[in-house]
């Protein structure tokens, strides 16, 4: 059987795991059988450029790392890839800064990852791709004879062709896309999108299905939503809601209920609006007050960027400004941590809390959303509150969807669920269920790996509505 290479920009390394597990090592665990490879950053900055690759192996698997120096490390990662495509993959232009330097950068980066990944590679191997980083990747490698199948998967949302032209360089970016066998996006919407890009700038249109054929090669555009491993969060859940955190926290809030927030410190995240939004909540239903705390959890990241500072300094001003207002002395309204909490602990205050709300501006998947609808007690299940923008939305149709840029109708929803019968949550909370524990982490490497060695069939399609 062909061994699978996953390449993503940063390795979880296993002498790493903990605190920070999850994102793509959760959604990889299946597809990771015993004889497969993971490559990439070792997360470490040298004074050297990269030359050697370090090599650990644990439960069977091969991780292959390598360093960046300090410049590579600005340019490719700091500045090209969450300066430039960041911004621009969630819509946000007025946020993009590009500068050729950077670009080049990014290019030599994609470039060393190819030169230390080839003399690792088996003929038959097949190699799968992760994220906006590493666009260039599979060009990188094809110019060093490298002939295997290679596979695609971006976790950010994918732009029109108005917005994704607004990149410079943006055509060769969308030239190295077409040099996979297959390119995956988490929704039909940004599959679409894409398709669109490759329509009007490269004047190709592909079939039905999602194929077309550029310079010899047959590209294949798939949606193929992530999921999470919805039985083991499940269970989970219901023993950390028995431990000693989810005991002090159900203690801090005396006769109230929670309702709870977990992003990481993002733009990308609706964290203003939402903080705007719990202000009008308790301004518009004063019945709430005292009833329910809003608990935000947001972990910082990307803290060397200006993007990310100003917003950090907007969020206190908000938290301090709705805290002063709103506060008793035994009672906060709304009570936020900026420091990462551990998984497990998480899924006990998810099961704990009556509410979540997920309100990014744009958002690839959110596994948060279905993180919680698993995390769920069947018998008195809590309410999903969610941005229209997630693409989480094109399957959890029953959750409250909102307008994240409206905090009024935030506080509103926020009303609406917290009054909701018990018969509707259920209800609600049965057909998100089904959804979360059907399209899993599991299903979504099935189903990419499948198209990636040309198995796929028709059944393998993810359940997922088409949006126009
Ligand atoms: P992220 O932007 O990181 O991921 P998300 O999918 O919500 O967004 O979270 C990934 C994981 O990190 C989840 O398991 C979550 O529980 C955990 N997490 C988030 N905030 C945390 C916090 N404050 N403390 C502890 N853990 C936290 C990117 C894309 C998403 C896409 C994923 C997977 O931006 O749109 O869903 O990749 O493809």
């Amino acid at each position: 059987m062909a061994r699978l290479v996953v390449v993503s920009n940063r390795v979880p390394l296993p002498s790493e795991r903990g605190a920070k597990a999850g994102g793509l090592a959760v959604a990889l665990k299946d597809a990771l059988l015993p004889g497969s490879m993971w490559f990439g950053w070792s997360g470490r900055r040298s004074a050297r450029s990269a030359g050697t690759t370090h090599i650990q192996r644990a439960n069977q698997i091969t991780y292959a790392t390598i360093d960046l120096n300090e410049a590579d490390y600005r340019s490719f990662y700091v500045n090209f890839s969450n300066g430039a495509l960041w911004p621009l993959l969630h819509f946000r232009l007025g946020l993009l800064e590009f500068r050729a330097d950077d670009y080049d950068g990014y290019r030599s980066v994609n470039r060393q990852f190819a030169s230390a990944l080839q003399p690792l590679l088996r003929a038959d191997d097949i190699i799968w791709v992760h994220d906006y980083h590493l666009i260039p990747l599979a060009a990188e490698l094809r110019a060093l004879g490298i002939a295997n199948r290679i596979g695609f998967f971006l976790h950010t949302p994918f732009v029109p062709p108005s917005i994704f032209n607004a990149l410079p360089r943006s055509a060769e970016l969308l030239a190295d896309l077409c040099t996979y066998d297959v390119v995956g996006f988490h929704t039909h919407n940004y599959r679409a999108a894409f398709l669109d890009c490759v329509r009007e700038n490269l004047g190709v249109q592909a079939d039905t299905n999602g194929e077309f054929v550029i310079r010899d090669r047959t590209v294949r555009a798939i949606a193929d939503p992530v999921g999470i491993d919805a039985d083991a969060f499940s269970k989970q859940a219901a023993e950390s809601a028995r431990g000693s955190d989810a005991r002090l926290l159900r203690e801090s809030l005396s006769a109230g209920g929670l309702a709870i927030g977990v992003d990481r410190l993002d733009y990308s995240k609706g964290l203003i609006s939402r903080f705007e939004a719990i202000g009008r909540f308790f301004a518009h239903y004063p019945q709430h007050r005292r009833q329910v705390s809003f608990l935000q959890v947001a972990a910082r990241s990307r803290e060397e960027q200006g993007a990310y500072q100003r917003l950090r300094r907007e969020l206190d001003r908000i938290v301090g400004d709705t805290n002063g207002r709103y506060s008793e002395f035994d009672w906060t309204p709304l009570r936020y941590m900026t420091r990462a909490v551990k998984r497990d602990t998480l899924a006990g205050f998810f099961r704990l809390s009556r509410m979540a709300v997920v309100t990014p501006l744009r958002d690839g998947m959110n596994l948060v959303a279905k993180e919680y609808i698993a995390a769920q007690d069947p018998e008195d299940p809590g309410v999903l509150i969610l941005s229209r923008f997630a693409g989480a939305a094109e399957e959890l149709t029953e959750a409250l969807i909102v307008n994240p840029y409206d905090s009024d109708e935030i506080a509103e929803a926020m009303h609406v669920g917290l009054s909701m019968d018990l018969e509707e949550r259920r209800e609600r909370w049965r057909a998100l269920y089904a959804k979360v524990t059907s399209n899993t982490a599991g299903r979504f490497s099935t189903i990419f790996l499948d198209h990636l060695t040309g198995v796929v069939t028709k059944s393998h399609q993810p359940r997922i509505r088409a949006v126009s």
